[in-house]
């Protein structure tokens, strides 16, 4: 699950003394709020504290956080503006993500594995274009899918940034990957096998992985149903599943060779603790049917107003496991 952030009041204590891109930008404060989670919580493994968005900001097209939410206020929208782009070296414009990951890892000492993360291809062209979030994605939808020369130059740059970038990340340490594309359900199956899946595949085979004990590679969406089979054949070990499918439907979509992470639907948090209990058995057993290795998650980000309590009890619940 998305681990730290405005749920806890820890975070919300650093917070108060940096803007968000701030602490992005801050190794010892991004280290401290990474490691809030694994603290207060006792979740198993780490989530590297940045942003997707960050890596957009570096290619040259800059990103604004403030209480509105992410903004590129000079969109991508023309092919100068996708030439304009650079694929960054990720030591040089990302060089404080690393650090963090670094320092990360020695808090951490071998206690629980640390997860770095990058956006998608996909996701991170439909931020860049639109300049902001959005429901229907039709600016995105409209530029990518009108000039197919533009669509290859602007994914494929943004490919090659993140290629470096994660690799930089392993190389500092991460122990696992993740690759968020959080908007995939906004394509059709049609439009993601052009635009989605065949980018994550060569990030995928573009990753230096320690050939004798490869870190995992976890890749994630929302509303992604119909696009799981896809998902599972991009070279990634594990398949995220929200909570729109049950873990047993999604293991058939898959196939038997990678691990399904998932699924409980966040607001699962808002119901009293016995409740909770219920659903976290009830995905256990869903995972247990679906077989082929699962992780317990949420089936996407643990939001604002969650009870710290809850997330703490449903901690607590996955490690008691199917009773
Ligand atoms: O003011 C604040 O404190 C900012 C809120 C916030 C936080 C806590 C943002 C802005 N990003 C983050 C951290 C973050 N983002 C993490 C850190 C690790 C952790 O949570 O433990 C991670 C992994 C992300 C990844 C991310 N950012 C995604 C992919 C995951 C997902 O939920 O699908 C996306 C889509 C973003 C964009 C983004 N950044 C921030 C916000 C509020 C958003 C979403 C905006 C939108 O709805 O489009």
């Amino acid at each position: 699950m998305r681990q730290a952030g405005r749920y806890l009041p820890e975070y919300r204590a650093v917070r108060a003394n940096y803007s968000f891109l701030e602490l992005c930008r801050t190794p010892d404060a991004a280290c401290e709020v990474t490691l809030q989670p694994v603290e207060i919580l006792g979740v198993d493994a780490a989530i590297l504290f940045s942003d997707i968005l960050l890596i957009c900001d570096s290619m040259g097209c800059p990103l604004v956080l403030d209480d509105g939410g992410p903004q590129f206020p000079t969109p991508v929208r023309t092919r100068a503006d996708v030439d304009a782009l650079i694929v960054p070296d990720p030591e040089e414009k990302l060089g404080y993500v690393m650090e963090a990951v670094r320092k990360i890892k020695r808090s951490l000492d071998g206690k629980v594995p640390l997860i770095g993360f990058s956006g998608a291809p996909w996701t991170l062209a439909a931020y860049m274009i639109e300049g902001k979030t959005s429901r229907s994605f039709e600016k995105a939808k409209a530029l990518l899918l009108s000039d197919e020369k533009l669509a290859e130059a602007l994914l494929s740059k943004i490919t090659d940034s993140i290629i470096l970038y994660l690799n930089a990340q392993l190389a500092a340490g991460a122990q696992a990957l993740q690759i968020f594309d959080s908007w995939a359900g906004a394509l059709s199956p049609e439009d993601y096998a052009k635009l989605g899946a065949p980018w994550i595949e060569r990030v995928i085979a573009g990753l230096k992985r320690d050939p004798v004990n490869p870190q995992p590679v976890i890749v994630f969406g929302v509303e992604t149903g119909e696009l799981l089979a896809p998902l599972s054949r991009t070279g990634a070990d594990v398949v995220g599943v929200d909570w729109r499918v049950p873990l047993s439907v999604a293991r058939t979509r898959v196939g038997p060779k990678v691990a399904l992470q998932g699924n409980l639907d966040p607001t699962s948090l808002f119901l009293p603790h016995d409740i909770l209990a219920a659903r976290v058995q009830h995905v256990l057993r869903e995972a247990k049917a679906a077989g082929g290795g699962h992780i317990f998650n949420l089936g996407h980000g643990i939001t604002p107003a969650a009870p710290v309590e809850a997330a703490r009890a449903l901690v607590e619940f996955v490690h008691r496991g199917l009773t």
